[in-house]
């Protein structure tokens, strides 16, 4: 069993991937569970197997303990941590190949609150797992978007401790030659450094020289793979790049 998490920023396009691989890996005879753990979604773009809002009622915390979306979004994530072994044996009952876990949409309520870990290692086990970090088309067309959204990444990649893939989200949206400019950006800090010579403002472009230098140092690490849930252009090659993680132990850069 592979678990997969998808996390990004809300808006990011994590629930429409998990639904698009969750069927491009169907179509492709590997058995998929899709976890749930947004408790405030209405209506996910998938079939959940699993699903948060079993064990929690999002409405009901707003209601009875008055609190606004946000504060809700975490009552609920922390009250949900007592059924873990429950969502995990639901899990583990299904005996698929594949898991894949549609994070919350405000990524932040739960990546940097103590739930985060806690939810990554209660469903995880011993399991071999990683995150696939979602990096918006919209907002990585520049070259300060790309960078803010690469430090946050390897931020959620400490705080969760997975092996991590880029994934630029939306590819579909963007010409071919936008794409190709910013994976150069992800495999070339120099690149990356004449793009931002050429739009940051002052203080963005000397904090960026310290930035880039650290990513040279990191390689592959912020390696981007463009992806569409909606043309499902990218799957394939995604699915390429998990297997050699999941197969292949700790070296999953190369
Ligand atoms: N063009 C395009 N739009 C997408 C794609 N994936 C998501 N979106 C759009 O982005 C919005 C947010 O997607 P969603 O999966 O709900 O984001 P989440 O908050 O990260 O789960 C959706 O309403 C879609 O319109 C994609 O591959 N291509
Ligand atoms: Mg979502």
């Amino acid at each position: 069993m592979f678990v997969v998490f998808l996390v990004g920023t809300a808006g990011s396009g994590k629930s429409m991937l998990a639904a698009a691989l969750e069927r491009w890996l169907v179509d492709t005879e590997i058995s998929t569970t899709v976890v749930n753990l947004d408790p405030g979604v209405d209506a996910p773009p998938y079939t959940s197997d699993v699903d948060i809002r079993e064990y929690v009622d999002y409405g009901e915390v707003i209601t009875k303990f008055g609190l606004g979306p946000n504060g809700a979004l975490v009552a609920s994530m922390d009250m949900a941590i007592s059924h873990l072994p429950d969502i995990r044996e639901e899990i583990l009952e299904r005996e698929t190949d594949y898991v894949i876990v549609d994070c919350p949409g405000q990524m932040e309520l739960f990546a940097y609150r103590n739930s985060g870990p806690l939810f990554i290692t209660g469903l995880t086990g011993n399991e071999p797992a990683l995150s696939l970090y979602l990096l918006d088309s919209n907002i990585v067309r520049t070259p300060e978007g790309y960078l803010s959204s690469t430090l946050l990444g390897l931020s959620i990649s400490i705080r969760f401790g997975l092996p991590q893939l880029n994934i630029l989200s939306k590819a579909d949206i963007l010409e071919e030659e936008a794409i190709q400019r910013i994976v150069k950006w992800s495999e070339n800090t120099f690149q990356l450094e004449d793009a931002l010579y050429n739009s940051a403002s002052g203080l963005t472009r000397e904090y960026s020289q310290s930035i880039l230098r650290m990513l040279e140092e990191l390689g592959g690490a912020t390696s981007l793979t463009p992806v569409s849930a909606k043309t499902r252009v990218g799957l394939e090659i995604l699915y390429g790049h998990m297997q050699r993680i999941f197969m292949g132990g700790d070296n999953v850069y190369d």
